[in-house]
């Protein structure tokens, strides 16, 4: 079975999202996700002009040597560009893998491990309150695990925060230039225990509870917020620090009892080798789309549950519902399976572009058992919604020092 065909479509259905298409010379086709945000065209080229012409004529069915073809071949390695490309090759590769085998995918995985995938859903506010009204109506929803993001008073925008004058990125509007965002760690740090007493207040302790730093704060502050918040029983606190340097993460680990974690943009194993090698961290958040496919994905999984880690899988709107269909089956067959995060499956248009039936009851989402990843790409929807260059923030101390967004 050889791959006679790679096309690469950009689409745009309120966000831009990169899709290869892989086609074999016997009809079967498999699609995966490519999407790096604020930098989609860079993986497109490097796809096209880089990539595809090495894999036509190549056997579809040796997914482990066409990765290793691309990653240990390539001599540069790693890189997120790079990986992004090799996801998606990876991801349509198994896709095709079980549409042959007439199986799913997390069949060909070994299996399932739960009946069913536990979410946690987004709860974000222009105050604490809003906040924590946005949790009802989740938990009455039927949602067990609620992220809590609240706007912090004074400071004009706030991660993960929409509203009136907030700019939430998520949504990727108008952007052909990076917008700029400020950050004090004081008036974050005014507000955020609030945030917690009156969840626990409000929802007792029968509702788990997330909440993303989105790497503002250096490690030692880290450590305090850590302290702060360990009584308020958290699932996990999420990328507090940077970990380029992995040894960061000792420093808040010898304060803080609070479970840690990481891993969205990390783009291969050795991004996380030492802080799972070391227990540093309790949640590994690594993307399908953005750590080189679910032939990582599984590796990392088997690696992380050796030290007592579970996956999380990110699960951000910049990633396409490709990614998301991809962690369904890794999550369902993971016995060291943690939390998926959801924020649903994006707008009408893009439900019309991304086709799969995945269905959400209770806070559950229950993977498809169709052939593959059970998702399917209508191109020539795509094609209505073209491209628009659009940036992520840039983020700013009050100083004017750049800091981490
Ligand atoms: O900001 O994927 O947990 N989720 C996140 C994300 C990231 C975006 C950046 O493109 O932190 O929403
Ligand atoms: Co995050």
């Amino acid at each position: 079975m050889k791959i006679k065909e790679i096309k690469v479509i950009v689409c745009n259905p309120g966000r831009n999202f990169v899709t290869v298409k892989i086609i074999t010379d016997d009809g079967i086709y498999g699609i995966g996700d490519a999407t790096l945000n604020g930098r989609e065209m860079a993986v497109v080229t490097y796809l096209e002009e880089h990539v595809a012409p090495c894999l036509i004529g190549r056997d579809a069915q040796n997914i482990e040597d066409i990765w290793q073809y691309l990653y240990r071949g390539v001599y540069w390695r790693k890189g997120a560009v790079n990986m992004a490309a090799i996801a998606a090759i990876d991801m349509a590769l198994w896709d095709i893998k079980g549409k042959v085998a007439g199986l799913p995918v997390y069949q060909l995985l070994g299996g399932k491990s739960r009946k069913a995938v536990t979410l946690y859903a987004h709860a974000n506010g222009e105050n604490v309150e809003h906040t924590l009204d946005e949790a009802e109506r989740l938990i009455k929803e039927g949602f067990k695990a609620i992220r809590l993001q609240s706007a912090i008073p004074d400071l004009a925008v706030t991660y993960g925060v929409l509203g009136d004058k907030k700019d939430y990125f998520e949504l990727q509007g108008d952007r052909p230039l990076p917008p700029e965002q400020e950050w004090s760690t004081q008036k974050y740090f005014n507000m955020i225990e609030d945030l917690f007493i009156k969840a626990r207040a409000r929802f007792g302790n029968n509702v788990e509870l997330l909440h993303d730093v989105h790497s503002r704060l250096t490690p030692i502050e880290s450590a305090r917020l850590g302290k702060i918040l360990e009584k308020y029983n958290l699932l996990f606190l999420e990328d507090a620090s940077i970990a380029e340097n992995q040894d960061n993460y000792k420093i808040i680990r010898q304060h803080t009892t609070i479970p840690l974690a990481i891993g969205e943009t990390y783009n291969t194993i050795w991004d996380c080798k030492d802080l799972i090698q070391n227990q540093l961290i309790d949640y590994i958040r690594t993307a399908a789309t953005h750590a080189g496919g679910i032939t990582p994905m599984r590796r990392i999984a088997d690696f992380a549950s050796l030290y007592n880690v579970k996956t999380a899988p990110h699960g951000a709107p910049d990633l396409s519902p490709i990614c998301f269909s991809a962690h369904m089956h890794l999550n369902i067959w993971a016995p060291n399976f943690g939390i998926q995060e959801f924020v649903g499956f994006g707008n009408d248009i893009s439900k019309k572009i991304f086709k799969q039936d995945i269905s959400v009851e209770n806070g559950m989402a229950y993977v498809s058992e169709k052939p593959g990843l059970g998702i399917d790409f209508d191109e020539e929807e795509a094609k209505k919604h073209p491209y628009k260059r659009s940036y992520l923030p840039v983020c700013r101390l009050e100083d004017g020092t750049l800091w981490n967004w």
